[in-house]
């Protein structure tokens, strides 16, 4: 008997106690063959022999659960030690992205028209004649057409030179008022330091009733606007044309680089050119068949600021995917 429970106690792991297990509790183990001698004992004996039979496998039993329970416990203790995470480990560092600082700018510009509630609109980058040019006080052999160099396709559409048409076409199908911002790409066959054949503009349009909207708010609104994009500029608007408002305005900021003392980038005049705008000429109105309305539009190239915003001379570098000049964005 001590011997069986030395050998259950002996075992040093499940895989030995489930070989011991068989060779004591199995069909043909010890206990079997013990329990199978009954048969040839003396009837008086019987009873005796079986109980002490019973208790000695019970004891066995006892032990042997005992023993499997300590055994598991240390085959869990050892698996969970052989999957601890060491928090200390240094993990592999992600290799995170950067917005483009050409969307980056949008974004904020696109950010402060909507706070105001001006809703985003978007239109087709191949448009045709009249909703890039016609419906914008730009007839046929006007100068100003000369002055956009335009790609044309075979069947007279083109690559919209602006995205004022997204404006036409939010007026032909809208009723005023009108309260917008339409940002996106736009085309121009022109490529130099200033000048690629794609950019970004965002231009906003807002029409109400004749006589609510006036040039005054327009001057208020782009004030704020530039003060947010910015900081603490001085703003001024100059005369200037442009054959969709009547009057127009170019609007400079005092030269974020100098403060307005001259240098460079402000070509020694202290005043950056930012942004067109205007009243919206009638005729503009008339091309779309509103009436008994005002209101005031402007214009800006999204490069720009964003060469301004980031210090960035050249606006080629905007476009060449040079992973140099995006790692500084993150
Ligand atoms: C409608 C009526 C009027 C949009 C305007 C400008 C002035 C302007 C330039 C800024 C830099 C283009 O990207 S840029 O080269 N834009 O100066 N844009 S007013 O006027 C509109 C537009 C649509 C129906």
């Amino acid at each position: 008997m001590e011997a069986l429970k030395s050998k259950i106690t002996d075992c040093a792991n499940l895989e030995e106690l489930e070989v011991v297990r068989v060779e004591i509790f199995g069909k043909k183990g010890i206990l079997a063959a013990e329990f199978a001698k009954l048969k040839d004992i003396p009837p008086a004996e019987k009873k005796d022999f079986a109980k002490s039979m019973n208790e000695k496998k019970v004891e066995l039993q006892n032990i042997f659960d005992a023993k499997k329970l300590e055994l598991e416990a240390i085959a869990l203790q050892k698996e969970l030690e052989s999957q601890k995470i060491d928090i200390s480990l240094y993990g592999y560092e992600n290799n995170k992205g950067a917005l483009h600082p050409v969307k980056d700018t949008m974004d904020k510009i696109i950010d402060y028209f909507a706070t105001l509630n001006f809703s985003v609109e978007s239109g087709p980058l191949v448009e045709n004649d009249f909703n890039n040019f016609e419906a914008l006080n730009l007839p046929k052999n006007h100068p100003a057409r000369e002055m956009q160099d335009t790609f044309f396709f075979a069947d007279g559409n083109l690559l919209r030179t602006h995205t004022s048409p997204v404006q036409i076409r939010t007026m032909q199908n809208q009723k005023p008022p009108i309260r917008m911002i339409a940002p996106g790409a736009v085309f121009r066959r022109d490529y130099d330091l200033t000048h690629t054949p794609m950019f970004h503009q965002v231009e906003g349009l807002l029409v109400g009733k004749k006589g609510e909207v006036s040039f005054a708010n327009l001057k208020a609104i782009l004030e704020d606007f530039l003060h947010y994009m910015f900081g603490d500029v001085k703003v001024r608007f100059r005369p200037s044309f442009f054959p969709f408002t009547e009057p127009s305005t170019e609007v400079d900021i005092s030269c974020i680089f100098c403060k307005g003392d001259g240098c460079r980038v402000c070509s020694h005049t202290g005043w950056l050119e930012v942004l067109g705008s205007g009243v919206v000429d009638p005729n503009v109105f008339k091309a779309v068949g509103y009436e008994n309305v005002s209101g005031y539009a402007f214009g800006l190239g999204v490069e720009r600021f964003a060469m301004l915003l980031h210090g960035i001379g050249d606006l080629r570098s905007m476009f060449e995917g040079d992973i140099r000049l995006l790692e500084q964005f993150k």
